[in-house]
């Protein structure tokens, strides 16, 4: 190693041990002193550590029309997709890396998959075809509850990631499959799914959901985007189209020297990597023209959290968030994306003072509260925008599109009935001993994933969920089906005596809870004031959510019955925390 490499290895060392130490460790490998390995064999292989950034252009994935003109019509068709094993370059100077993508065919397949447009109000058919080898790229641990199919193979099931659709197309962790439908999990039923795509116009994603395998699969790569389109609402508000309309899919790894993806064997509680990859290239650049472009942006890492800001201090004007759009448009200079929320933004180039911009990253990991802060020699960057030169007479310059003064009407909490039930819901996490069957892990209001059924919504009534952190994490809630906003966060008083009265006694009439939900109330962000598909539940809070089981939009009912089995699942959408086993099951009542 040469002497700036050393230096650097003493920071990224020091940086490992102190992530360590944040964490409480009740065992010895809770934590993250295997990383060491990984970040050591990064540091000895200069084509990885020394990647030189922004050497590869931001690739686009492919768009596959989700439906069919038929005079003058759109109208439902099939699609048939894929899942695959093939290899990926990261980078210009990085060996190729074995992935699982999703493709329509095994040519085609990228890392992240291609992007699905659906049409508002026309069904979508998805035959979802799983080509995957006998056994999975990435390590996964037994101790944790996972689909094991008799005859090998990779168990696979794709889930919807905001969509409205019936139970039964939902993806649930039980109607996993293996290749040639060889195997199948004890809630699978059909090859075909359909989406009726009957909610509002936004940005929706699918990924891989089998039980146990959320983390390492997504981290192998079976994730991407999806757009439900609604011409109607969004012609009119002229956004930025066509090839200034880019989706940016942000996604952190860890690297093995040989180019393979890196994570432990055993179960941690958050996967960071500090290779920052946007649309599956570490640290791209995109050559931009001085006009406005449309950026949507899904956080698709398994647990890291990102602050980003635009290094000139260029402006974000929000237009949506998650699969709706606001109100009206808010402009920020930092976005905070929890794992998979997703910002849709406006930014205009025209107004750069400089002709090359970096996306940057500030956000401390485990956040909020972890020690450890993104280097901006790796996890501190993301991706740089370059300014071409103006040409003369360029078409592509001329720029009528607009910052929209208006969103849409149905975004605010009012524009729905009032709710019918209150709950409370408590994320926990617990440390196994060091000799025990299971691993430390997570949970919610003290139940597992397989306990019977406690949240049962009426379909087409709304609900306020009081959330309650009782870790140190913030976590991301994510509710399948419904679709929801955050009310108020509220920090709460005494948090340690609350804390242990609820790991003891798990009842929140006897811990008093009402007189420690007095602490101050952190406001609702602006930008994320519309219908939500992951709300952010910071540590020491409360945080009530409105949850809508109808369509926001209208107002109505679900055109379908939302009622039937498996039903539906809540859960924490880092993915570590999800396989284990932050999930609860979701049944919806007539
Ligand atoms: C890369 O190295 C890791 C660690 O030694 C190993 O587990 C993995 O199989 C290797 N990958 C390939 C493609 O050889
Ligand atoms: C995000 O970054 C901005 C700008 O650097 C900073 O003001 C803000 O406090 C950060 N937010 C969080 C939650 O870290
Ligand atoms: C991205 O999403 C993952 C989960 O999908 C989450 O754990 C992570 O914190 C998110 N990161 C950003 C930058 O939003
Ligand atoms: C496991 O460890 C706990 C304490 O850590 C101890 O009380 C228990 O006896 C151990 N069980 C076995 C089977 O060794
Ligand atoms: C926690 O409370 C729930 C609901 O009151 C109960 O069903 C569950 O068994 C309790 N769990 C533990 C570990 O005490
Ligand atoms: C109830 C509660 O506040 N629990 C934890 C939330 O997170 C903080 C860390 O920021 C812990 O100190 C609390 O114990
Ligand atoms: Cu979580």
């Amino acid at each position: 190693m040469g002497p700036r490499i050393q230096q650097l290895a003493a920071v990224l060392l020091a940086a490992a041990v102190v992530v360590a130490a944040a964490r409480d460790e009740p065992r010895k490998n809770y934590g993250f002193d295997h990383s060491l390995d990984a970040v050591m064999s990064i540091l000895n292989c200069k084509t990885t550590f020394d990647l030189q950034k922004y050497v590869d252009a931001l690739p686009q994935m492919a768009k596959i029309q989700g439906y069919a003109i038929w005079h003058g019509r759109p109208r439902s068709i099939q699609l048939t997709i894929g899942m695959y094993q093939k290899t990926w370059k990261f980078h210009r100077d990085m060996p190729p890396t074995p992935v699982f993508m999703y493709g329509q065919s095994r040519e085609t397949a990228t890392f992240p998959g291609p992007t699905i447009v659906a049409r508002h109000n026309v069904p979508l058919y998805v035959k979802w075809k799983n080509h995957l080898p006998d056994t999975h790229i990435l390590p996964w641990d037994p101790k944790v509850d996972t689909a094991i199919p008799k005859h090998g193979g990779v168990p696979t099931v794709v889930h919807l990631h905001s969509g409205a659709h019936p139970p039964e197309y939902d993806g649930s962790a039980f109607a996993w499959f293996t290749r040639d439908f060889r195997d199948r999990g004890p809630a699978w039923t059909r090859t075909t799914y359909r989406y009726p795509n009957v909610q509002a116009p936004g940005n929706l994603w699918y990924h891989d959901h089998a039980l146990g395998l959320t983390r390492v699969s997504l981290l192998a790569g079976l994730l991407a985007a999806y757009v439900i389109e609604k011409p109607e609402i969004e012609t009119p508000m002229n956004l930025p189209r066509g090839a200034h309309d880019l989706f940016l899919v942000i996604a952190d790894r860890k690297f093995y020297t040989n180019g393979s993806i890196y994570i432990e064997k055993e179960w941690q509680p958050e996967y960071f990597g500090e290779i920052i990859t946007v649309n599956g290239k570490a640290w791209p650049f995109l050559a931009v023209h001085r006009r406005r472009y449309r950026l949507r942006i899904l956080n698709a890492s398994n647990a890291r959290y990102f602050n980003i800001t635009l290094s000139n201090g260029l402006p974000f004007h929000v237009i949506g968030s998650d699969s709706s759009y606001l109100s009206k448009p808010v402009t920020v200079t930092n976005l905070v994306l929890s794992p998979a929320e997703i910002f849709d933004v406006i930014v205009d180039f025209s107004l750069s003072s400089t002709t090359g911009i970096e996306m940057l990253n500030s956000a401390r990991y485990p956040f909020p509260n972890g020690d450890a802060v993104p280097d901006p020699k790796l996890d501190g960057t993301v991706m740089k925008f370059v300014i071409k030169r103006k040409r003369k007479l360029d078409d592509d310059i001329l720029d009528n599109s607009e910052v929209p003064e208006h969103g849409v009407s149905y975004a605010s909490l009012t524009s729905v009935p009032p709710p019918v039930v209150m709950r409370k819901i408590t994320m926990y996490e617990y440390f196994a001993p060091n000799n025990a069957t299971k691993t430390t892990g997570l949970y919610i209001n003290g139940l597992q994933l397989r306990d019977p059924v406690t949240e049962t919504p009426k379909s087409g009534t709304t609900e306020l969920w009081q959330v309650i952190n009782l870790t140190g994490d913030n976590h991301p809630l994510h509710i399948h089906l419904g679709t929801l906003q955050a009310v108020k966060m509220q920090e709460l008083s005494n948090v340690q005596t609350f804390t242990s009265c609820m790991v003891k006694l798990n009842d929140t009439v006897k811990c008093n809870f009402d007189q420690h939900a007095n602490g101050i109330t952190v406001p609702v962000p602006e930008e994320e004031k519309t219908w939500k598909n992951v709300v952010k539940i910071p540590p020491g809070t409360v945080t009530t959510v409105k949850v809508a089981f109808l369509l926001v939009e209208s107002n109505r009912p679900y055109p379908f019955d939302a009622t039937t089995e498996p039903g539906f699942v809540y859960h924490c959408h880092i993915l570590d925390h999800e396989d284990n086993a932050m999930i609860r099951p979701l049944k919806l009542l007539r």
